[in-house]
């Protein structure tokens, strides 16, 4: 995506091309499903009237395993890097902004062993974060790559007009169309392709996020990242090796076989976890394309010190668990006071352990025991 203000243009998201980074998928979900596993063993017998026994763990050093890779060579990794923030408003007047995105259609690592064929903004799932101010005029361009088969089109949620952009942008392979939105409002909201079967095109992978920040901006925190859920409809069951087909009467039925973060089972763990240090204020935009489901999203191990429920302006404070609905978002935001690997479900849990929707925070630094001592804690 190619972002830019009067103060001059820059790039922000990635170029859409395969990572050359990883790890297997394969050791990697089955580290995490482990992990997770460990997490919820029944009571534990002394969970202090929690189901929930934090998972401690300290992050590995490297050097004695030999990286895998967690996306196969001469696979696309589809994974939206939950890093990849644009830069915070800060304290500017409205400005005339203007945002250019490329729908593409293509294949990508679902899971160890499987590809998709994805439909995308930018190639990644979701599509880049978009960033503006309550105030701007916001000039949106979206090309249709040419390689695609199909129609596309974007409706934003932040949009006050008809279609949120859709009327004005349903695009053909290989030509593009703009139409200019005031941000009226602030907040946290859905962007998807709305063109039909819109839930196919959603379910595809066709969804991201803007935030409209208000006058004055956010306030600064050390940490954000970026997580969008979605569900995934697959023909063939998990565990299928090769290219998985989109199942239209399962997207019907509301039973997908993947629901995950980020556009990949289980993607955001190990070497792709998120990372943050001991002390470290996080902000969490979280979103949930859908088309169907409605996330309950938490993280293990910690509390929403703030939490926009359903993105609204004012916070909610000391938040366990935050409802993300089908096309809504929230973020939250919290201290981390301990080290070790924190991590973030879709607390109707089967679809984080056993359909994709899991995450890894791993955070470092020294340890507060005042606030969490577990001697009996296993080693490494
Ligand atoms: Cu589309």
């Amino acid at each position: 995506m190619r972002f830019s203000t009067r103060r001059g243009r820059h790039t922000v998201g990635q170029a859409g091309g395969v990572s050359a980074t990883v790890l297997a998928i394969a050791a990697l979900a089955l580290g995490v499903a482990a992990l997770a596993t460990a997490a919820y063993t029944d009571n534990g017998g002394s969970g202090g009237g929690s189901t929930e026994d934090v998972v401690v763990e300290t992050p590995s050093q490297g050097g004695t395993a030999a990286p895998a890779e967690s996306v196969a060579s001469g696979v696309n990794d589809i994974r939206q890097s939950p890093s990849e923030i644009p830069t915070a408003i800060g304290n500017r007047p409205p400005e005339n902004v203007t945002v250019d995105l490329t729908t593409q259609e293509l294949e990508g690592q679902l899971a160890d062993g499987s590809v998709y064929t994805y439909w995308t903004f930018d190639g990644k799932v979701p599509g880049p974060m978009v960033r503006v101010r309550e105030g701007d005029s916001v000039t949106l361009t979206l090309a249709n790559d040419e390689s695609s088969a199909n129609v596309h089109s974007i409706d934003l949620h932040a949009v006050n007009g008809p279609g949120g952009g859709a009327v004005g942008t349903q695009t053909n392979p290989g030509e593009s169309k703009s139409f200019t939105f005031e941000a009226l409002n602030p907040g946290v909201y859905v962007y998807h392709c709305a063109t039909p079967s819109v839930p196919t095109h959603i379910a595809n992978g066709m969804y991201g996020l803007i935030v409209v920040e208000p006058e004055g901006g956010l306030p600064p925190v050390d940490k954000e990242f970026y997580i969008m859920q979605g569900e995934i409809y697959t023909e063939q069951p998990r565990g299928t090796e090769g290219h998985l087909d989109f199942n239209f009467d399962q997207m019907v039925n509301e039973d997908p076989n993947f629901v995950v973060f980020n556009g990949s089972f289980q993607g955001l763990a190990g070497p792709d976890a998120l990372q943050a240090e001991v002390g470290d204020r996080v902000r969490i935009f979280a979103g949930n394309g859908g088309p169907n489901l409605i996330s309950s999203f938490h993280v293990i191990g910690e509390i929403f010190d703030t939490a926009h429920l359903q993105a609204a302006s004012e916070p909610s404070t000391n938040v366990q668990t935050t409802l993300l609905p089908a096309g809504g978002a929230s973020w939250v935001e919290f201290t981390v006071d301990n080290p070790g690997t924190y991590l973030l479900v879709d607390h109707a849990l089967t679809r984080a352990v056993d359909k994709g929707a899991l995450a890894e925070l791993v955070v470092t630094g020294p340890e507060n025991k005042k606030i969490f001592d577990a001697p009996d804690a296993e080693e490494e």
